[in-house]
């Protein structure tokens, strides 16, 4: 890598701290990624990415900021990206994947938080992450408790804007959202000193909508039998989508399915054909989050597909691009946000839905359900998402897991039983 060291001294970072989750990176990813076989070309790029991960991106960043722009870090898929880009903004995701963190964030928070809460509290209070120093306005949303009590503590350290996410998707719900886009434009506009125009939000639209299809496009390939791509480097790529430059990202990704598409004419996969196929859904995989795919890809069986929002939930819905005023924008984008079916809201009936449709266009052969210890809601709908499986006869498996590496035999022995039924 090279030094960034200037840089993050001057982020205010504790640099020695730092370099302990620098020198342990290089180790994981070599493990886990490097040492897969017949790995995309196009992967190079993502590769380079996750190895600059504390350089290139937050370089790009403050030169963003010596310009006079602002950044701002999310931790939902809910946040409307195009409204920060269309004022001039850069949107980065902010959710710490890493057990690093999780010490930082139980010095303030209860034990029995999520590990996806403890570890971004814990990225900030630690100051190890370059992007949380780094973003000028954190905006959070109403979710979860776990979120909407943790930002309280975080808005002692940044400007917060939080956002009022319904509970329902009712049309008067879908209204309140819409109301919500408009305060959070207000916000974002005070802020930046820029206006959202009509056009300069339909330059944004139109480059998310890309940034969605390419992962679209990439999904597509994993359809295939045998797969193309890991389901590792796939998440990996979805990972990145968080926070790396929109258009150079929409780019890489479709360079890397041209490839994956001459792999799946030739008939060329990662895994033999045949090799059974498993579905992820559940809570989000936050980078360097990897432990389950790796888990379930080193015991043989491919992951094709995440119904989870760093996989499916964060691509599969455009914004309407057609209205070109800011009402009818904003209504686009309150509709098309208000589809994705996270389990905060009641009923989430769509998102059981979403799983069957997906384990059929995916032709998938097993179902995990991946639960980050300490959600109650993803947890408590599991119990529907079971029985709903059952009902089709589809192998399920529940999974309640951390960040930490210490129930990592005892997952591969239930991974590899559940996989010796399918
Ligand atoms: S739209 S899934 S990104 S909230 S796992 S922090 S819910 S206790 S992450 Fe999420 Fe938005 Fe929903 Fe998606 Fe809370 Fe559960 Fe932790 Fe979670």
């Amino acid at each position: 890598m090279a030094d960034y060291r200037k840089m993050w001294e001057d982020l205010g970072m504790n640099v020695d701290k730092h370099d302990l989750l620098c020198e342990a990176l290089p180790d994981a990813f070599g493990g886990i990624y490097l040492s897969q076989e017949k790995r995309p070309e196009g992967m190079n790029y993502f590769n380079f990415v996750v190895a600059e991960i504390h350089g290139v991106r937050p370089t790009e960043l403050l030169e963003h900021q010596a310009r006079g722009g602002k950044v701002f870090g999310t931790f939902c898929v809910y946040v409307p990206d195009e409204v920060v880009f269309a004022a001039g903004g850069i949107a980065t995701g902010l959710c710490g994947g890493s057990q690093f963190w999780v010490p930082a964030g139980e010095s303030v928070l209860p034990v029995n938080t999520c590990p996806l809460i403890k570890a971004s509290v814990g990225a900030r209070l630690d100051r190890t992450c370059p992007f949380f120093r780094i973003a000028d306005m954190y905006v959070g949303e109403t979710t979860c408790d776990g979120k909407k009590k943790a930002w309280e503590i975080l808005a002692g350290e940044v400007p917060f804007h939080v956002m009022d996410v319904p509970q329902m998707k009712r049309p008067q719900d879908i209204g309140r959202w819409a109301d919500e886009i408009k305060g959070f434009i207000k916000v974002v506009e005070e802020f930046t000193g820029n206006r959202v125009t009509p056009e300069a939000l339909h330059q944004s639209i139109v480059m998310l909508n890309n940034k969605r299809r390419a992962l679209k496009r990439l999904y597509e390939t994993r359809k295939a039998d045998p797969v193309p791509i890991s389901g590792k480097d796939a998440l990996l790529a979805t990972e990145i989508a968080f926070y790396d430059d929109p258009s150079r990202f929409t780019e890489m990704t479709n360079n890397l399915c041209e490839e994956l598409e001459q792999r799946v004419k030739r008939g060329e996969g990662v895994f033999p054909a045949g090799a059974p196929r498993i579905m992820i859904t559940g809570t989000p995989m936050a980078i360097p989050n990897w432990k389950l795919h790796h888990l379930v890809e080193s015991a043989g069986a491919p992951v094709v597909v995440e119904e989870s929002c760093t996989g499916t939930r964060y691509f599969e819905h455009l914004v309407e691009e057609e209205p070109r005023d800011l009402d009818g924008q904003i209504i686009a984008l309150a509709e098309r946000y208000m589809k994705t079916n996270c389990a905060c809201f009641t009923p989430n009936s769509n998102r059981i839905q979403d799983i069957l449709r997906l384990a059929q266009e995916y032709r998938v052969d097993g179902i995990i359900d991946y639960n980050l210890q300490f959600c109650g809601l993803y947890s408590t709908e599991s119990y529907l998402v079971k029985q709903a499986l059952d009902a089709q006869g589809i192998p399920y498996l529940h999974i309640e897991t951390d960040y930490s590496e210490q129930d990592f035999e005892q997952l591969r022995t239930r991974v590899e039983a559940f996989l010796e039924r399918l």
